[in-house]
């Protein structure tokens, strides 16, 4: 399918929010014409946002073209580049790559976004400040990024010898906790292969597209 011939794919989204971004890159970078259905956070755990995801979160998507409607976003950017990227852009087909790719989206999902998260959650919308709780997850976005920069020291990419889905599915979340780090209290300054790697990855017009 040339993407000329591609019918929108409908995409669900709130644009300031680190999980839609992550979806919203794979679109721009694969250059897959959508339509962004802006949902407000106060309406996702209602219908009709809830008859498109039961869990009331976004990003979802529905596809035109295969009738596949998705949500999760690890689960709709593998969707994206197996259905977009034939040409194996943003992937790698052979073993082990495509089992490492799918290790450092699990890592990215379980581990990065979920904890950020929760980091932004108690340090800035929780009604209490909690300082244990605020301690831990902003420790773990640390631990995190230390994983990240250990890898990194000896790779330019996390899989291969080039930019993949695993490396973009880490922008959002790194973004956001770069604002987090605005006074360098999570030290992240010192981890300098993962900033280069995630300012590379900033620099990209996908990314600034979305990001901005
Ligand atoms: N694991 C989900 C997390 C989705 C998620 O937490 N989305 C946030 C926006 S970044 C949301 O919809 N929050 C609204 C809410 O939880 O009520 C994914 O990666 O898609």
């Amino acid at each position: 399918m040339s993407n000329s011939s591609i019918k929108p794919i409908v995409f669900y989204t709130h644009s300031t929010t680190p999980n839609p971004r992550k979806v919203a890159i794979f679109l721009e970078e694969l250059a897959i014409p959508y339509t962004a259905n802006s949902v407000e956070i106060s309406q996702v755990k209602q219908a009709p946002f809830t008859d498109v995801n039961p869990n009331g979160r976004l990003p979802a998507i529905e596809d035109p073209n295969t009738g596949v409607k998705l949500w999760e976003s690890g689960a709709i950017i593998q969707y994206l580049i197996e259905t977009y990227d034939k040409e194996g852009r943003l992937t790698y087909t052979s073993s082990p790559e495509k089992y490492e790719l799918n290790q450092w989206l699990m890592f990215q999902m379980s581990g990065q976004g979920p904890y950020f998260g929760q980091a932004a959650w108690f340090s800035h919308f929780h009604p209490e400040k909690i300082p244990s709780a605020i301690d831990r997850y902003k420790k773990e976005i640390t631990r995190v990024v230390s994983v990240l920069d250990g890898w990194l020291q000896n790779h330019k990419f996390l899989v291969g010898d080039k930019l993949t889905y695993a490396d973009l599915a880490f922008v959002p979340w790194g973004n956001a906790a770069k604002g987090m780090n605005a006074d360098n209290s999570l030290e992240l300054d010192k981890y300098t292969a993962y900033n280069k790697w995630l300012e590379e990855m900033l620099a990209r017009d996908s990314v600034k597209k979305v990001i901005g």
